[in-house]
């Protein structure tokens, strides 16, 4: 046990969650934004407030840029600005589906005219790659069609991977693309990306550079995400997560804050398979908007439910795990696997806060450092930089 208590330790202490910069901005539903005082107004500020979750938790050393969200004049000066704060850029995110010219889709749009500027745009990601240091390009496309005979389905596959090459061609030595699916939403006939095996078959094709992100919102109710884990994991293909919870569909809460026990479940599959630490070629994001709850508090709790579920992946008895299930003992093997996931481990995670110098409830140092106090005050007036800003 004390080994494994060690062991798990080594792993948190090295855990990184990447921060979404759009988590820091106003955001809401499609019927409401609720704004909130003190929101960065700029890039350079969302950067400054994920420093903050990282300066309490330790565990949040990158934040994903959204493009054109956070486009700025000068990248290479964000990222100084970021590595000025403890923190880095991480993935860079495009968005082809805020402008007009989408609204039939983007990189599979019958128009090739319309294909031509989401192509491009993924392009300039790459550039921002480049000029950040950032080695992770997300794709998700809300490419679909709403009506049966809209467009033909076998051909938007076709165009997607044309662009998807084109996208590919261009990535340099270290850079990768990771193509994310949705089964649902903004389109109600089709999706051009729905679920983890077209992703998979595209990525297959594409080659060792392009791997699937497994976003735990996008999935119809029930379905066995850390099943899906598994497989990815063993074909090599798991490029990273965009984790969130999820009541009802893609409601973006606080990862784990819905069904933590789902969450243990993915990081068990992740845990069994040495494949937690930052050197595991996976890229363990946020991907979340806080619309009533503050967001600096938000991220911190967040960041912490994932430290906790992996506390307890780590803590499986994996040898008593692993001969229950060689002795067919299908109620030891569930019972070994449920200890730990019934374990408190926050007195351990307060404890392995203390020997990192961190305050043992980031909360509540949070809540006491009069950030957020400072930050209403000094961006009193200003224009919030917003989710679809
Ligand atoms: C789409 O629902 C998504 O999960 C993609 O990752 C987008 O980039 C992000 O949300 C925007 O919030
Ligand atoms: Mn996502
Ligand atoms: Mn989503």
């Amino acid at each position: 046990m004390n080994d494994r208590v060690t062991h798990a330790k080594q792993v948190l202490a090295s855990q990184n969650i990447e921060l979404p910069s759009w988590a820091f901005g106003n955001s809401g539903t499609r019927f409401k934004v609720f704004a909130q005082q003190g929101v960065p107004r700029d890039p350079f500020e969302k950067i400054a407030d994920a420093a903050q979750v990282n300066a309490y938790t330790g565990a949040a050393g990158s934040v994903a840029l959204h493009i054109p969200w956070d486009k700025v004049e000068d990248y290479a000066a964000l990222a100084a600005h970021a590595e000025a704060l403890g923190v880095r850029i991480g993935t860079i995110n495009s968005n082809t589906f805020q402008d007009d010219d989408y609204m039939l889709g983007s990189v599979c749009h019958p128009d090739p005219a319309v294909r031509r500027k989401a192509t491009a745009h993924l392009l300039e990601c790459v550039d921002i790659m480049d000029a950040t240091g950032s080695t992770d390009l997300k794709l998700w496309f809300a490419d679909g069609t709403n009506y049966p005979g809209q467009d033909s389905i076998a051909d938007r596959q076709d165009r997607l991977a044309e662009v998807l090459a084109t996208v590919y061609d261009r990535l340099g030595d270290g850079q990768r693309l990771l193509l994310e699916y949705k089964l649902f939403e903004p389109s109600f006939y089709t999706t051009d990306v729905p679920d983890w095996g077209t992703a998979y078959a595209h990525c297959l094709k594409l080659g060792p550079k392009a791997q699937v992100v497994i976003d735990t919102g996008h999935h119809a109710p029930g379905t066995n995400i850390e099943f899906i884990v598994a497989i990815l994991l063993r074909e090599g293909k798991l490029g990273g997560f965009d984790f969130n919870s999820r009541f009802y569909a893609d409601d973006d809460l606080m990862v784990g804050s819905a069904d933590p026990f789902q969450l243990f479940r993915i990081m068990h599959e992740l845990a069994s398979q040495d494949v937690v630490g930052p050197d595991s070629g996976i890229a363990y994001m946020l991907d979340q908007c806080h619309n009533i709850e503050a967001k600096i508090p938000g991220q911190i709790r967040s960041v912490m439910n994932v430290q906790e579920a992996t506390a307890k992946a780590l803590l499986v008895d994996t040898e008593a795990l692993s001969a229950a299930q060689a002795s067919g003992d299908v109620l030891e093997a569930n019972a070994v696997l449920m200890d730990a996931y019934n374990t408190d481990v926050r007195p351990l995670l307060a404890e392995l806060r203390g020997e990192l110098g961190l305050a043992a409830d980031p909360m509540r140092a949070y809540a006491a450092s009069g950030y957020a106090e400072a930050i209403r005050e000094d961006r009193l007036g200003g224009q919030a930089a917003g989710w679809g800003a």
